[in-house]
């Protein structure tokens, strides 16, 4: 049973999938020099295991129509913010993924030109391809009606503080769009002790990657040089807001010590930074105390809901975050506000 509710619910971490991207991360699993085991992981399983789970998830990410309408209806979401799923093109070379990217994109402007009340498009992109990612960004924007951009977090075993990424930053940043930073699992020079205990995923290792690709932006003075950029990071924040008062004393006492070379000082403490250009959505998280925490630390004006389709279609969780006991305005602003505003949503 859905409950009826006077907001509308608006799910800002959905994914989809092409068939010509599926079929990329199956020959990328069949390439033996394809030396990434995050990926293999992944994509093994999602690509390829005979669970139920993951048949079901493989379905559903292919579906732009009536299996993930009647899912969505199933669970009272009103609407999907929807971007290519992880990692995107960003495993593929630069032209490979360059042109995957464009289909993605053409293929999800048609699926939200359908369903114009349903369904809102985030940006697929090629981070290593800097001459034609702004392009397409610009594209994607002002021909395709897009709200975001999705990046899958490093870029084979890149991070968008480096400086060959300035033109995407500086794209999202004049296109005013945000860049909703999602998971990945972790480069091969980091997931080794992961994958030895099952935790490179959506379980732990996720969050480890992408926390610390959100940290380096911030750190690395990203904000300082695009002051209107706007980041999302999902998982009710990849744990920041958590660990923020000790990354703000380590960071300000590093900082006066002069103790790393990369680690410049900033106009403001990390904190700010997290408060003025950050969103974050409760991704995979239905419960109460950290969605709650989030808009403490970072605003409520600053905190969405997302469901996390079809990784985590899980449709009781949706009452439990009816059922949080936050005020009514709060938890409209959760479901519907933040999103209509940093999606410039007007259906
Ligand atoms: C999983 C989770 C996979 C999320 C995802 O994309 C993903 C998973 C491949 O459960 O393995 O987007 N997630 O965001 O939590
Ligand atoms: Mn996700």
């Amino acid at each position: 049973m859905i409950n009826k509710v006077d907001y509308q619910r608006i799910a800002t971490e959905e994914a989809f999938i092409t068939k010509d991207v599926l079929d990329g991360y199956m020959r990328l699993l069949q390439d033996s020099s394809f030396d990434d085991p995050g990926f293999r992981s992944l994509w093994g399983y999602f690509g390829t295991h005979q669970s139920p789970r993951a048949r079901a998830i493989n379905e559903a990410l292919q579906s732009l129509g009536d299996l993930r309408l009647g899912h969505m209806d199933a669970a009272g979401i009103d609407h999907q913010v929807i971007g290519l799923t992880a990692p995107g093109v960003q495993v593929f070379d630069p032209a490979t993924a360059s042109s995957l990217a464009v289909d993605a994109n053409d293929q999800l402007a048609e699926a939200c030109r359908k369903h114009p009340t349903r369904y809102t498009g985030m940006a697929a992109v090629a981070p290593h391809d800097p001459i034609n990612a702004p392009k397409e960004m610009e594209r994607a924007v002002k021909k395709l009606g897009f709200r975001a951009v999705i990046i899958n977090s490093h870029t084979l075993g890149h991070y968008l503080d480096e400086p060959q990424f300035a033109p995407v930053l500086e794209a999202a940043e004049a296109l005013d769009v945000p860049i909703y930073l999602h998971p990945q699992t972790a480069p091969p020079s980091m997931i080794k002790p992961f994958v030895e205990a099952g935790l490179e995923g959506a379980i732990y290792g996720f969050a480890c990657e992408t926390g610390l690709h959100m940290l380096r932006v911030i750190v690395g003075g990203v904000f300082d040089r695009f002051p209107k950029l706007q980041f999302i990071i999902g998982h009710t924040g990849e744990a920041l807001p958590y660990w923020l008062y000790r990354i703000e004393f380590m960071h300000g006492a590093a900082v006066r010590a002069q103790r790393y070379e990369s680690m410049k000082p900033l106009k403001h403490p990390v904190g700010h930074y997290l408060r003025n250009n950050v969103y974050i959505t409760s991704s995979g998280v239905a419960w109460q105390p950290a969605i709650e925490f989030c808009q403490k630390i970072i605003g409520v004006d600053r905190v969405m809901y997302a469901m996390d389709y079809p990784y985590q279609h899980v449709p009781e969780e949706v009452g439990f975050c009816d059922a949080m006991t936050i005020p009514d305005a709060d938890k409209r602003a959760f479901f519907e506000g933040v999103a209509r505003k940093v999606f410039k949503l007007n259906f």
